[in-house]
């Protein structure tokens, strides 16, 4: 053999194998050359279906109760493209964000799915009747749709933020506003994004109850998890720290340097230490009182973890010491009713660890004490507003 050709064989491999092992690579990256990196966010070609633009009624019958049926959110006709949202001159469109991935998938993907039939109550069609405490219909007085799902890569929370944000913006460009039901909170990001890409950056003020501050900084290396959606939020400068208030942290999260952070970037919160020494009375006015400083829209994030786990214990970090659904209802109702509100979600829903529907009936509740709320925005009734047929002229 010649020298030459022993040398090449005894090197070659040798090389490359201590190259690898010195040099171990951080993490795998993806195949930029696989034909199906980006099929789960390829929509079917709806041009197929011969119909008129305009939300669809999938219902058989005009009525049921809850149980039965096509479930879709509060049995609301569906609909698909943009143009079926600008055609049926809708005002909410509810979309599922189906996306537990950055909080360790935990069940909250489940969220949407078990949301649409967890009316375990509510009839649909000819049934429905006006909310007793302000006695206002939104099933007649708003037009609302399912919108569908937003396209989730379950195996990266990264890849699935900006989807969900173009989804969320296309909703909120046809002039109707985004309601997402996740999903867990990393959700925050690409929806509070979504709707300030369509109202201007720093135009829109969030009111997010949780009982963590969720504007962490660790997470192994991610950029986005269910603990740091409101850092991402605020340092991208889509929202200012003075428009952000925080309602009902409580436990050990966050602790000094947390709270430090919050200041300097002038975030209000208000902690159940607040709610315990002054009552829900008084922080409830000042809740509303303070989202109508600053913007002009408003964004409401809502953790289902705010509520005590006596009546949510269907979620992922469950922090005892919580509102009552009794504290939470008419606050989510008067925010709704007094802002222009650009967008609401309902998040960290896990049906998989809630026993008796819980969970899902107070999540349920919460999203149409939010559509009462915008419908009484309509009829020019404000926060505190209640029927007098439901209260005076009972005495
Ligand atoms: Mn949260």
């Amino acid at each position: 053999m010649k020298r030459w050709l022993l040398v090449a064989l005894l090197c070659v491999p040798q090389i490359g194998f201590v190259a690898e092992d010195s040099k171990p690579e951080r993490y795998i990256p993806l195949n930029a050359d696989d034909e199906s990196i980006d099929i789960w966010k390829q929509r079917r070609d709806m041009s197929k279906d011969k119909r008129d633009p305009g939300p669809v009624n999938i219902q058989r019958y005009d009525t049921g109760p809850s149980y039965s049926g096509i479930p879709t959110f509060f049995h609301q006709p569906v609909a698909l493209t943009p143009e079926d949202l600008r055609a049926g001159k809708v005002d909410v469109a509810i979309m599922g964000a189906p996306l537990d991935t950055s909080s360790g998938m935990r069940g909250a993907a489940y969220g949407p799915r078990q949301f649409r039939v967890a009316d375990v109550y509510l009839g649909w069609g000819l049934y429905t009747d006006p909310h007793m405490h302000v006695m206002v219909d939104w099933t007649k007085d708003l037009r609302v749709v399912d919108y569908g799902d937003a396209p989730i890569d379950n195996l990266s929370a990264e890849r699935s933020m900006e989807p969900v944000r173009a989804m969320v913006r296309e909703i909120a460009e046809a002039g109707a506003i985004p309601v997402i039901i996740g999903g867990d909170h990393s959700l925050e990001y690409p929806d509070v994004a979504g709707v300030a890409d369509v109202y201007g950056k720093k135009n829109v003020g969030v009111i997010h109850f949780d009982a963590h501050y969720d504007a962490g900084s660790f997470g192994r290396g991610h950029l986005i998890t269910h603990g740091k959606p409101i850092r991402r939020l605020i340092e991208e400068g889509h929202i200012l720290g003075k428009n952000y208030i925080q309602v009902g942290l409580r436990g050990y999260w966050p602790g000094e340097e947390g709270f430090a952070w919050m200041r300097e970037q002038g975030m209000r919160y208000h902690t159940m230490v607040e709610i315990e020494r002054d009552g829900w009375p008084a922080v409830m006015q000042r809740v509303l009182a303070e989202a109508r400083e600053g913007t002009e829209y408003l964004f409401i994030s809502l953790d289902i973890d705010v509520l005590d786990p006596a009546f949510a214990p269907g979620t992922g970090t469950p922090e005892p010491g919580g509102l009552t659904p009794r504290e939470l209802f008419p606050l989510i109702r008067g925010l709704c009713s007094d802002n222009a509100l650009v967008g609401f979600d309902l998040v960290e829903f896990n049906p998989l660890v809630d026993p008796g529907y819980i969970t899902g009936l107070n999540a349920d509740r919460l999203v149409r004490e939010c559509l009462t709320g915008i419908a009484m925005n309509r009829k020019g009734l404000a926060s505190g507003y209640v029927s007098p047929l439901t209260v005076e002229d009972a005495r």
